[in-house]
């Protein structure tokens, strides 16, 4: 079964056409109007072997702020619908990622319940044309509407944008692990019976 999600979202502050592939290529083209955003995406599909296209019209002339957790959303969703019922996945991923003087920690538990932990302080207000204080909305935004736990940790970091690639990479890496099958699974991960 092909492990794929296309969604479309329009609202009066953004235009968003979103495909994943949990099992692609690494390849990204992604247009969100953010350079910076697109240079994260781009290293998310890259670390994360998924195949994703990203297509923003947003409000940019108001600031960044709609676009980027409106991404957030849509991600999410994309992940959610491409993981159908998760038969046979991980379910837990996590990866501790350097990026020269950046050290991040991402976990990730595929569990269908939303809780979302983050400590991160950017040196920076903002990298290119990304303000700092919206990739914690990012985040929280893919992981309530990916239905998901989700912490990152910041444990050192000096260059904004290292912490940055390297927190977006770390989470490619935890989500790969957790959206990856596990050979001995016949059913869901859960003894519960349901990962919904
Ligand atoms: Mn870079």
């Amino acid at each position: 079964m092909e492990r794929q999600a296309t969604v479309e979202r329009k609202t009066k502050e953004t235009d968003i056409f979103l495909r994943l592939d949990i099992d692609g290529n690494g390849k990204g083209e992604v247009d969100t109007g953010i350079g910076f955003l697109d240079h994260m995406l781009e290293g998310f599909a890259r670390h994360g072997f998924f195949s994703l296209e990203v297509k923003v019209k947003g409000d940019l002339h108001v600031d960044g702020h709609h676009t980027v957790e409106d991404v957030g959303i849509v991600l999410g969703q994309a992940v959610k619908g491409a993981l159908g019922n998760k038969t046979g996945i991980r379910r837990y991923g996590s990866f501790i990622l350097p990026m020269d003087d950046a050290l991040v920690l991402c976990a990730v538990d595929l569990c269908g319940r939303p809780y979302f932990s983050y400590e991160c302080e950017f040196p920076a207000e903002r990298i290119g044309g990304l303000d700092t204080e919206l990739i914690r909305e990012f985040f929280y935004a893919v992981s309530y509407s990916a239905g998901m736990n989700l912490h990152i940790k910041m444990i050192s970091g000096i260059n904004s944008h290292h912490m940055a690639e390297a927190m977006f990479k770390s989470f490619a890496k935890a989500l790969d692990e957790a959206a990856g099958k596990d050979g001995r699974l016949r059913d869901v991960l859960s003894t519960k019976g349901s990962l919904a």
